[in-house]
């Protein structure tokens, strides 16, 4: 073989060299980008499947709202209660919509350990727009600076009460706004205001579901900061409440007779009569000052001494107020303790007489039977704040996919004064995070069912 065609044989063994890395070159980025490829295309079905999940969670939301108001409407008349009662539980625990579930949480204040189920009574509540300075402070965690800014900041003078704060200090802020001066729309409104914060609301009880879980307990190791002494401290939020209204009105929707009116005189008397024998009813009515002006029908009560079973039949009828809706009276048949010992001078011993006579008697529908509990310098006391009725509930709807990919957590606010349910309030809580069992979400996503056994578990 001469050298030229060595030299020839070379240079096309080289050429085949390479043409084989070229192609080992192209063959790997193929292969890379068949991989790229293969994992965009993997991330973007897991989160197409998410967002299906996510979806799916919202549109459960949607028809826990209409079961929500559904219930309400058909319990209009019959429920004058939604306290936590068993068959309550059982109606708003764990229902299932498709493939999903949606739980209806209320917070259970009297067990850090435990669930409730079921609506909440917002007249059971302190109303923001109408307690008293006094009656705030008794609040839970609330502070003498953040109850004095509350009446500033919802007051419409620009007089700073003592502690308190008007515009002079909102404008001064970084993001400077104006002191509002009108009532608050929303609970979590009071973040706004002077003195407020999240730990003063919320408490340790981050994920608002009254139970006191590991990372509320655990000190500094996770968020919250918490105290670590195995006790749920909780903040005011579920005491209090801006949507507390009633009519004005009886249960039936008749005007009321006001006892202050010297022109409802003889529709006072009728109603007597309906009730009582006339001679009875003349006795009632001449004990009756002649210009009466009763601060409240237990006044009335106790000056005219109705018998208390004459009362409970006449205190919806009553009132000593020309006002045709009243803001902010507390159910004195559904309000926690915590609540009743907010109002004006009930201590301690008190609102456990009121609790225990409730859980003696059972559910009550009249406000009546606070005479036969209370002195009546207390009963009085109180009378000014106090109703038997509620009008707005509200709800924390828990909602999680079939495949336990997604969840959603809401508040609403029904108000139920015009017969039919109406939601006055829908916010996400899902940014505070799951607060029922995790073994829920678990079992879901192994592709388990739900069985009665997870479901109860806390
Ligand atoms: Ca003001
Ligand atoms: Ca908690
Ligand atoms: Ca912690
Ligand atoms: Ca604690």
């Amino acid at each position: 073989m001469t050298a030229r065609t060595h030299r020839q044989v070379d240079r096309r063994y080289r050429t085949h060299g390479t043409i084989l890395i070229v192609t080992i070159w192209v063959v790997l980025v193929l292969a890379g980008l068949a991989l790229v490829f293969a994992r965009s295309i993997r991330v973007a079905a897991i989160v197409s499947r998410n967002h299906v999940a996510s979806l799916e969670a919202e549109c459960i939301a949607a028809g826990a709202s209409a079961y929500i108001r559904a219930r309400l409407a058909q319990t209009d008349e019959e429920e004058t209660t939604s306290s936590s009662s068993s068959t309550d539980a059982d109606e708003y625990r764990a229902l299932q919509v498709g493939e999903g579930y949606f739980w209806v949480l209320h917070s259970n204040l009297e067990d850090d350990d435990d669930y409730d189920y079921g609506l909440t009574d917002e007249a059971g509540k302190i109303n923001l727009n109408s307690a008293s300075e006094e009656m705030l402070l008794k609040l839970p965690g609330m502070t003498a600076e953040l109850a004095a800014s509350i009446i500033d900041w919802r007051d419409e003078d620009s007089e700073v009460t003592t502690g308190g704060a008007e515009n002079e200090y909102y404008l001064l802020q970084s993001e400077p706004y104006n002191c509002k001066n009108a009532p608050l729309q929303t609970v979590v409104e009071i973040l706004l205001i002077k003195g407020a914060s999240e730990e003063l609301l919320y408490g340790e009880d981050t994920n608002l579901n009254g139970v006191l879980d590991d990372h509320e307990n655990d000190g500094d190791l996770s968020a919250p900061s918490d105290d670590r002494d195995g006790r749920l401290d909780t903040g005011f939020y579920d005491y209090v409440t801006v949507y507390s209204v009633e009519a004005n009105t009886d249960s039936q929707g008749n005007a009321r007779i006001n006892v202050n009116d010297s022109s409802s005189r003889s529709d006072l008397q009728s109603a007597l009569q309906e009730m009582v024998k006339e001679e009875r009813a003349l006795e009632i009515m001449g004990m009756m000052s002649t210009n009466p002006s009763y601060d409240n029908i237990l006044e009335f009560y106790f000056q005219v001494g109705l018998t208390s079973e004459e009362f409970a039949q006449l205190a919806d009828k009553l009132t000593t107020s020309d006002e045709e809706t009243l803001s902010g009276l507390v159910n004195v048949n559904t309000a926690s303790k915590e609540v009743l010992l907010c109002l004006p001078g009930l201590e301690e011993n008190d609102a456990e007489a009121l609790l225990s006579y409730r859980e003696r008697n059972g559910a009550q529908t009249s406000l009546a039977w606070i005479v036969d509990v209370l002195d009546q310098d207390k009963a009085i006391a109180i009378g000014s704040y106090i109703t038997a009725r509620s009008s707005q509930y509200s709800a924390d709807i828990v909602c999680l996919s079939g495949n336990g990919r997604a969840y959603k957590r809401y508040k609403a606010v029904f108000d139920v004064q015009s017969g039919s349910p109406r939601m006055v309030y829908w916010k996400s809580l899902t940014s505070f995070g799951w607060p029922l069992n995790r073994q829920i979400v678990a079992t879901l996503r192994e592709g388990k069912p739900l069985t009665e056994m997870i479901l109860s578990m806390n």
